[in-house]
């Protein structure tokens, strides 16, 4: 049987050679091998498209290839995803309503901040991408959220978080939930600037500081 750094490894270089089927297998082995899903999600997928996007910015690689490396992580996940449902039992710390923000539709990032949250037993409903605002306030509403949270992974999209602030505001909810910013422009300043609660840097960050707030 493969070690878990060889299934790691493999997990990588399914996304660095954009191949679905590899990383559907490898995922399906790592669950089968009962490899923690945090570890193939952030040392092995993640970390690759980490590096197919620095390799974009460099000019090395082009569009074509960010949306087949990220095609070949979502075909991973879609095999985790179950593993990750399973893990969700008992009673939830909090309630977080998630989303990409308007006009970005840029899902990877604030899919593993979910996956995360789910796995340290946060209900979260997951919006997808390209979140108009009034969607973020009825799901809120709806649900009673105790988080909002909005990724954003562009600088011209970021700005609708302001957006988001303000239309909780004006819907009269603002007090009763914390919002939550996140993804690569987003910053601590950004996040201070706009009025949000909490910036994480990435998923791992925000598990902890919704414990430190919610699991009491
Ligand atoms: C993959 C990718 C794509 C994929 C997205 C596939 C998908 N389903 O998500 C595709 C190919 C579709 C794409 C499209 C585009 N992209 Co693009 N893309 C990227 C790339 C390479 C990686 C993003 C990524 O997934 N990173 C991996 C994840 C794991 O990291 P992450 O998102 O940062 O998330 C982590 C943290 O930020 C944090 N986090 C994320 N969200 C949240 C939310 C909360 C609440 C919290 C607390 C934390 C948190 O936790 C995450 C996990 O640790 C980046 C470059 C980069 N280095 O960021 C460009 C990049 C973001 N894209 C860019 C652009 C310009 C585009 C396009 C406009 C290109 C085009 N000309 O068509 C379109 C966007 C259209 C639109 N309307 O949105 C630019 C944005 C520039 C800017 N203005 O700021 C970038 C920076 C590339 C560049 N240098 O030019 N892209």
């Amino acid at each position: 049987m493969a070690t878990k750094e060889e299934i790691i490894a493999r997990a990588k270089a399914a996304v660095l050679d954009f191949d679905d089927e590899a990383a559907e297998e490898v995922a399906q082995e790592a669950l089968d091998a009962g490899i923690n899903v945090i570890e193939i999600i952030e040392n092995g997928f993640s970390a690759a498209l980490g590096n197919v996007g620095e390799r974009f910015e460099s000019g090395e690689l082009f569009l074509p290839h960010l949306i087949a490396a990220s095609d070949a992580m979502g075909a991973g996940m879609k095999v985790l995803a179950p593993a990750v449902e399973g893990k969700i039992k008992g009673e939830k710390i909090a309630k977080v309503v998630l989303g990409t923000i308007e006009g970005d539709i840029h899902s990877i990032g604030k899919d593993i901040v979910a996956a995360m949250l789910k796995i340290a037993g946060f209900e979260v409903i997951d919006l997808g991408r390209d979140v108009p605002i009034d969607k973020y306030l009825s799901a809120a509403k709806e649900n009673s959220a105790d988080v909002v949270g909005s990724s954003a992974l562009m600088t011209t999209t970021m700005v609708n978080q302001i957006k988001l602030e303000e239309a909780l505001n004006e819907a009269g909810i603002r007090g009763q939930v914390k919002t939550m910013v996140g993804g690569a422009p987003v910053t601590q300043t950004w996040a201070d600037e706009i009025g949000a609660d909490i910036y994480a840097e990435n998923a791992r960050d925000a598990v902890s500081q919704l414990k430190g707030i919610f699991a009491k």
